[in-house]
């Protein structure tokens, strides 16, 4: 294949980068199969929770008033307020710009939304999710499932996931930050668990860890964990995760995703919008890598102070897996710089980016707005290499884009 020009080189990486379908490798989103649960249009879009933390910004209205509200009304508040009173410059009020140009919906002169909602109810559920895909370039997503709440464990009971596009992700947070609150619903499924952690109740989490992870499909486990997360620890949450998960996990050979650095609700009124981020401390990574070698550990961190620390770790061990710019730090300009670092200091073995989208659509923002800065970014970097006398073909640099964005994730969970 020919070698590239350098006069050439950006547009054909912003061609490869368009054209490249990505495994999202986690979001909250559920198969349209999964009923209520699959959340998509301009209601559960404007009811993001990213967008109500704006909304509160601009008005004084009671939080429990406005929670209160019908979902199709707190939409229109937060339409209102974000969208007609003021101009959308914040980076998820510009998601949803996005994604209606992405959908090729008309915004007629008063930008009403009733109209924009029509637009959409249009187009039958099956046929809208295939476009949602085609237009954020989706091959996959990868859910996160929680067996521990009664709703969608009826959904994997009753129904189960059809759609092969969605691959499951097992979730720990009520079982590791939670087990006092959680252990009877364990009971409730089966499992003779205790509220202490003795000999059999180990035994039985780990049997529900093996079951549920065979019946989900999942390609790992996850849990979001808060700032002071800490192992070796004398506390619950560190005995289920060394004596449990990360066995479990060893032994079906899938990967433990360690999501770090959420203070939950620091706002309770917020509800899910009330929560925040501090910064966690390292060294438990470092010791989760070390001890457990055979184990494989995808890690994302919260906070802006610990990117740097967490990419060196990467560089350290061969079992962790960096990955995403997360919730509070998918920020344009924070994505450049923590894009930037991280190719610096780990080439290309990491997955710069998921959405965490919990509604469809929100599937087509995050990956356009994405797509342009690693596209930025890797152009700079061919270029270097051409000034250099280093050839560069348009094969090459396919190879390197979809190893980010999906062959990295799938060669670390190991194959298909
Ligand atoms: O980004 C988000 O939507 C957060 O609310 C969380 O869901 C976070 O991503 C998590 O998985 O805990
Ligand atoms: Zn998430």
């Amino acid at each position: 294949m020919a070698i590239i020009n350098e006069a050439d080189v950006a547009a054909v990486v912003a061609k490869v980068v368009e054209e490249v379908q990505v495994t999202d490798i986690h979001t909250h989103l559920y198969p349209p199969g999964f009923g209520d649960m699959c959340l998509y249009g301009l209601d559960d879009l404007l009811t993001y929770h990213y967008l109500i933390a704006e909304f509160f910004r601009h008005t004084s209205m009671d939080y429990h008033a406005f929670f209160q509200l019908p979902k199709e009304r707190q939409a229109e508040l937060v339409y209102q307020t974000l969208f007609i009173e003021r101009s959308p410059l914040s980076e998820a009020q510009q998601g949803i710009v996005t994604i209606l140009k992405e959908l090729g919906l008309t915004v007629d002169a008063g930008k009403e939304l009733p109209a924009l909602k029509e637009q959409i109810k249009a187009i039958p559920l099956t046929e809208y999710v295939d476009k949602v895909f085609a237009a954020a370039g989706v091959k996959e997503v990868v859910m996160t499932n929680d067996p521990l709440d009664g709703t969608e464990r009826r959904w994997w009971e009753k129904v189960g996931n059809k759609d092969p596009r969605f691959k499951a992700a097992l979730r720990l947070d009520p079982l590791l930050n939670d087990y006092e609150m959680y252990f009877g619903e364990l009971n409730k499924m089966g499992y003779r668990v205790g509220r202490y952690l003795d000999n059999v109740t180990l035994g039985e989490i780990r049997r529900y860890l093996k079951e549920w992870a065979k019946k989900l499909a999942a390609v790992y486990m996850a849990v979001s964990l808060p700032p002071d997360f800490k192992v070796p620890e004398d506390s619950t949450r560190a005995r289920i995760l060394e004596g449990c998960v990360i066995p479990v996990c060893r032994e079906l050979k899938i990967p433990l995703a360690l999501m770090i650095g959420v203070k939950r609700r620091v706002n309770p009124h917020l509800d899910l919008a009330g929560d925040s981020l501090g910064k966690a401390d390292i060294r438990s990574i470092e010791y989760l890598c070390r001890v457990y070698p055979e184990n494989k550990f995808l890690v994302t961190m919260l906070s802006r102070e610990n990117q740097h620390e967490l990419a060196v770790t990467a560089r350290k061990f061969r079992n962790l897996m960096v990955f995403g710019c997360w919730w509070f730090l998918n920020n344009p300009e924070i994505v450049r710089e923590i894009t930037a670092m991280r190719l610096d200091l780990l080439g290309l073995s990491f997955i710069p980016q998921h959405s965490d989208a919990r509604v469809l659509e929100q599937l087509i923002y995050k990956w356009k707005h994405f797509r342009r800065i690693i596209a930025g970014h890797l152009t700079t970097r061919y270029r270097e290499l051409l000034t250099k006398g280093w050839p560069v073909t348009e094969k090459d640099i396919e190879k390197d884009i979809k190893e980010l964005l999906g062959n990295n994730f799938w060669n670390f969970v190991g194959g298909r």
